[in-house]
This record gives structure tokens, C-alpha cells and sequence, in this order.
């Protein structure tokens, strides 16, 4: 763990630029009519989650590149949580993965006490074989044809409800590789069907107060056909569930160019929101880091839902989840968190009731406008306050690199192998 003077001396060389700047925007905002403090303590209340995996190099289905230091399991995972954690005040809670996070309940839990961390929703894995596993699913999992895997598939995930219950955790998030790769492979309707049913049977072994997310996405690994390939499909299995089912959506799992925001819109009307997988990618999937490509979208997507702050029954989960294959996974985890939270506070910014009378004067140049007035804000110094009065760093990138964190768990952590291909 970094130690709290390693940060303190950071912060030290920083905070009297730090205040300077925060003054500047402060009187800024105020001509603005906004409260700088109201804003900076709403940006104390963000959360997002990181996923125990990406804690580790991704790869791509060419090859893995391990860097130096990496997690051996999930221990030194919940390390590394800790860190991000501690350094952007910004991830309270970490989703596990099962089975890769499997570990003796009362370990976990004590692991995560140690650094103030608590547990996210829980994702099932059921779009690779494990060593044990009697049937496979390389033709597919909750859809598949044969009921002993449709069977094995829906255990798994009622494993991974009984473990999260154990956690605290309060959701299980499903995503499934099923689909085809040919056209004629499958009868899409059947399969479909079989998918629902199986669901509802993971559905049934819900705790009272627990929630399963429904996450969709549109292509990979089956290239023809995807089961649950959009938020159309997602909205359906969510509401043909029942009202402790609501939506996921993972930013990289879109055609390119679609309205990401539009669909939250259309969801959070539904009342089937129920959560997010931040990342961001240039061609699919969830390659990049958060806010790399498209921080105009990310921000986009915050103004709905800072627009329908206080809807009825809406409460959402935030996470993060993204492939890192170039750089430290820690750095691009904070860097991440931060953006998004940057978009979260930027999206707090919008004058609502101005963009409002521009929309019912049909003036389509000024209601963009104002939406962009508050994306170009530079909220860098409300971040940074937050992160030092809640006992984080101004900058945590320097201050983690100053800490040499990396260095020394490579010492302890031996070198991981992974040449192979394969997105994890
Ligand atoms: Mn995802």
C-alpha cells in the first residue's frame, strides 16, 4: 500500500497552485450562480467501481503482453484496488469476476475491510469452459441447446448470487457470449426463448434486495448472431423478468456512431436502467480507457442521467470495465475513474432551466451551446479539492509514480506468463 506521507508530501507541492486555481473557477461559477462547495461536495459522493480484472493486462485475441508486477489472484487484486482507491478517493467498491475471484468469503471480506473497499456487482463467467466443468460452452451457455449446460450455466450463476450474498453485494450482472457464427446455425427465436427461460430461474434465486442486470452487446464471440446483441433485447429480458431486472450498459458495446445517451434516456423512461460499464473504444468493444476517445459522449451520457436525478426507483451502478494491453493497469484505472467523474461534475454544471427555455423555443444553436459551456468547463481543481480533503492526491498519476508501488510488488510478484491470445 502507498504510504499516506508519500501522498501528503505530493500534495504538499501542489496545494498552493491547487487553491489559487480553485479560487479563480470558484468566482468563475459564482458570476454563473453556482456554488462552487455545493459542486465540489457532490463530486465527493461519486463512486465508481473497478473490476478486479482489470486490474491485470488484457490482451487481444492475437496475444498478451504481461507487464512487470502484475496480480497473481485475487489478493493482489484487492491491493491494487486499494490503491486506486486511496490515491482518487473516487472507487469504493470493486466487481468481482467468478470464478477468477473465487477465495474464501471471510478472506475477501477481510482483504476489502483493510482498505475501507466494498463489493460492486458480481459477474458470472459462463463464455469459457473451466477445467472442471462437465459440458462445454462453446456452443453457448444459458441458450444452449442441451439442457445439461442450459443447467450448469444457471448453477453457476445462482454460485455467484450465494457467494456476492456473502459479500454485500446487491446485484449479479449477466453476460453471455451465446449467439452463432453462421447464418442457419441456430434458430434465433428458440434460442432466445431458452435464454429467457434459463434467466428466470437465475432470477428466482435473487435475494430480496438483490438485482440482476441484464448487459448486452453486440457482436464477439459469435460474429453472426448475438443473443443479447442490443438494448431492444436487453429491455425485453429485463422486463420480462420481473422489477428486480434492469439494463446494463456497457459504453463499447454499440454499433459505432449510436446515440449511447438516447438509449439511457429511453431506459431510464422505462424505469430499466440499473447500470453502466464505463470504457471507451475507437472501433468496438471496450478497448480504452474512459473519456480517451469521445469525452464529449461520456459527458452526454452523465447530463441524462444528472437530468433525471431524483426519478423514482432510479439507482444506478456504476463500473468501469476495459482491456488495458499498454499501459500500467492502476494508472489507467484512476485515470479512468477520474474522467468519469470529470464528466459526472461537468454534467452538475449544465443550466437546466436555461437549456430548457432554449428547447421550447425550438433555438437549437443556444441549447447546444449551453450544453457545451459546461463540458468546456475545466473542473480539474473541484477534483483535485475533493480528492485532498477526502485524504487523496491533488495528482494521483505523480504520486503513485513517486510511491514506486509498481516496483516493489514486482519484486514480490513473479513474473506472469501470457503469450497466448485472449480477451480477458
Ligand atoms: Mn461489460
Amino acid at each position: 500500500m502507498i504510504k499516506s506521507d508519500t501522498i501528503t508530501a505530493q500534495n504538499a507541492k501542489a496545494e498552493a497552485h491547487l487553491r489559487a486555481d480553485y479560487a479563480a473557477l470558484g468566482d468563475k461559477l459564482a458570476r454563473a450562480g453556482i456554488d462552487i462547495d455545493a459542486i465540489k461536495e457532490r463530486a465527493k459522493t461519486f463512486g465508481v467501481a473497478v473490476p478486479s480484472w482489470g486490474t491485470g493486462t488484457g490482451g487481444t485475441r492475437f496475444a498478451r503482453f504481461p507487464g512487470d508486477g502484475e496480480p497473481r489472484g485475487i489478493f493482489d487484486k484487492l491491493d491494487d484496488c486499494g490503491v486506486i482507491h486511496k490515491l482518487t478517493q473516487a472507487t469504493p467498491t470493486v466487481s468481482l469476476h467468478i470464478p477468477w475471484d473465487k477465495a474464501e468469503v471471510s478472506d475477501l471480506r477481510a482483504k476489502a475491510e483493510e482498505y475501507g473497499l466494498g463489493f460492486d456487482a458480481m459477474n458470472s463467467n459462463t463464455f469459457q469452459d473451466q477445467p472442471d466443468q462437465a459440458q462445454s460452452y462453446k456452443f453457448g451457455s444459458l441458450s444452449h441447446v442441451d439442457a445439461a449446460t442450459r443447467q450448469q450455466a444457471i448453477e453457476h450463476n445462482l454460485e455467484c448470487i450465494e457467494i456476492g450474498a456473502k459479500l454485500g453485494s446487491k446485484a449479479l450482472t449477466v453476460w453471455i457470449g451465446d449467439g452463432s457464427n453462421f447464418p442457419g446455425q441456430t434458430h434465433m427465436g428458440q434460442q432466445f426463448e431458452r435464454y429467457l427461460a434459463s434467466m428466470k430461474e437465475i432470477y428466482k434465486g435473487l435475494p430480496e434486495d438483490w438485482r440482476i442486470f441484464s448487459e448486452h452487446k453486440i457482436y464477439e464471440p459469435a460474429f453472426y448472431s448475438t443473443v443479447v446483441q442490443d438494448w431492444g433485447t436487453s429491455l425485453m429480458t429485463a422486463q420480462e423478468l420481473g422489477d428486480k431486472a434492469m439494463c446494463l450498459v456497457d459504453l463499447g458495446h454499440h454499433a459505432p456512431n449510436v446515440n449511447i445517451e438516447m438509449i439511457v434516456s429511453r431506459l431510464i423512461h422505462a424505469g430499466k436502467l440499473g447500470g453502466f460499464h464505463f470504457n471507451d473504444s475507437k472501433y468496438g468493444d471496450d478497448d480504452l480507457d474512459s473519456g480517451t476517445i469521445e469525452p464529449y459522449r461520456l459527458f452526454l451520457v452523465w447530463n441524462e442521467l444528472v437530468d433525471a436525478e431524483g426519478t423514482p426507483g432510479l439507482d444506478l451502478a456504476h463500473m468501469i470495465d476495459q482491456s488495458h494491453n499498454v499501459t500500467d493497469p492502476i494508472e489507467s484505472l484512476m485515470i479512468s475513474a477520474m474522467e468519469i467523474q470529470r464528466a459526472y461534475v461537468q454534467a452538475s454544471l449544465v443550466d437546466r432551466e436555461t437549456l430548457a427555455g432554449y428547447q421550447s423555443e425550438n433555438d437549437a444553436l443556444m441549447a447546444s451551446a449551453t450544453l457545451r459551456a459546461a463540458f468546456r468547463t475545466d473542473v480539474e481543481p473541484i477534483l483535485a479539492k475533493a480528492r485532498l480533503e477526502a485524504g487523496g492526491a491533488i495528482d494521483p498519476i505523480m504520486a503513485y509514480r513517486a510511491s514506486g508501488y509498481r516496483a516493489a510488488v514486482a519484486d514480490k510478484r513473479p513474473k506472469s506468463t501470457g503469450g497466448g491470445g485472449g480477451i480477458v
